[in-house]
């Protein structure tokens, strides 16, 4: 039988792939239809997940002496919209970070209820795809910890990102949303975030390549597969031909 795979279902098949090792489920549909996290949440168990999640390995951690003394800017330095503007005048005092989609309680964060939970700082080193790296130390809250508060329905597989910057957008997996380094940061190499390292809130994502930690995050919505995402955008990167999975 032959089909037209549109870029989607192959990225969506790309990302479900280990699911399909650990079931051993006999001959998929083609295009694969996976419903769940890696497309088994049929058959593993929300503790067998954390099991697996367990033994994800940490991105390297470094000293602060190792910190860059020069952090270069990629992409957007200042959001031009009337919203983020006005966000920005009065210090993000009235800025708010919504949480929503596959979630028990939608929530509406201020920057002081983020830097009010756990945090987490680490110090990482960021490659970005144009061939630059540098190493930076990051402040925030594990997104983990912020989905938790929210309540994950049992469906969630995905968490799509929403920035200021309203031309990027992006998506990741479970397995980098729950990750330990998978933060909200706030702060950087001991001060709030600046501006153009995408205050208030940007994301880390330590064990991808810096496309993936967008920056100016306003939205995060919960989803349970990549076709729900709000008119196609699932990621920029996509748009720019870079791999979906910027894995390092
Ligand atoms: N919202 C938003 N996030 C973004 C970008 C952007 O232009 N807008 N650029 C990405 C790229 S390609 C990189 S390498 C990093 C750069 O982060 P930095 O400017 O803090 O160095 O942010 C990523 N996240
Ligand atoms: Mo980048």
């Amino acid at each position: 039988m032959k089909r037209i795979i549109t870029r989607r279902q192959f990225i969506s098949g790309l990302t479900a792939g280990s699911g399909l090792l650990l079931t051993g489920c006999n001959e998929p549909d083609f295009p694969p239809n996976f419903n769940g996290i890696f497309g088994v949440s049929d058959y593993l168990t929300m503790s067998v997940q954390r099991f697996l999640m367990s033994e994800q390995t940490l991105a390297r951690e470094y000293q602060a002496s190792d910190i860059s003394t020069h952090f270069p800017v990629n992409g957007t330095v200042m959001p031009e919209s009337d919203s983020y503007q006005r966000a920005l005048s009065n210090q993000f005092q009235d800025w708010r970070l919504e949480v929503g989609g596959l979630v028990e309680r939608p929530l509406s964060l201020s920057i002081d209820q983020l830097k009010s939970y756990p945090a987490r700082t680490q110090i990482t080193q960021h490659s970005c795809e144009a061939g630059w790296s540098a190493i930076g130390e990051w402040t925030g809250v594990p997104l983990s910890h912020v989905l938790q508060q929210a309540g994950m329905k049992q469906e969630a597989r995905y968490v799509h990102f929403e920035c200021e910057d309203d031309h990027w957008y992006d998506t990741i997996d479970m397995f980098d949303a729950l990750h330990a380094q998978t933060i909200l940061a706030y702060g950087m190499n001991g001060g709030d975030l600046p501006v153009k390292h995408g205050a208030p809130v940007r994301l880390r994502v330590e064990r991808q390549l810096g496309y993936k930690s967008t920056k100016f995050v306003k939205r995060i919505t919960v989803v349970d597969s990549l076709d729900k995402i709000k008119d196609g955008k699932i990621s920029t990167a996509i748009d720019f031909n870079f791999a979906w999975y910027g894995g390092i």
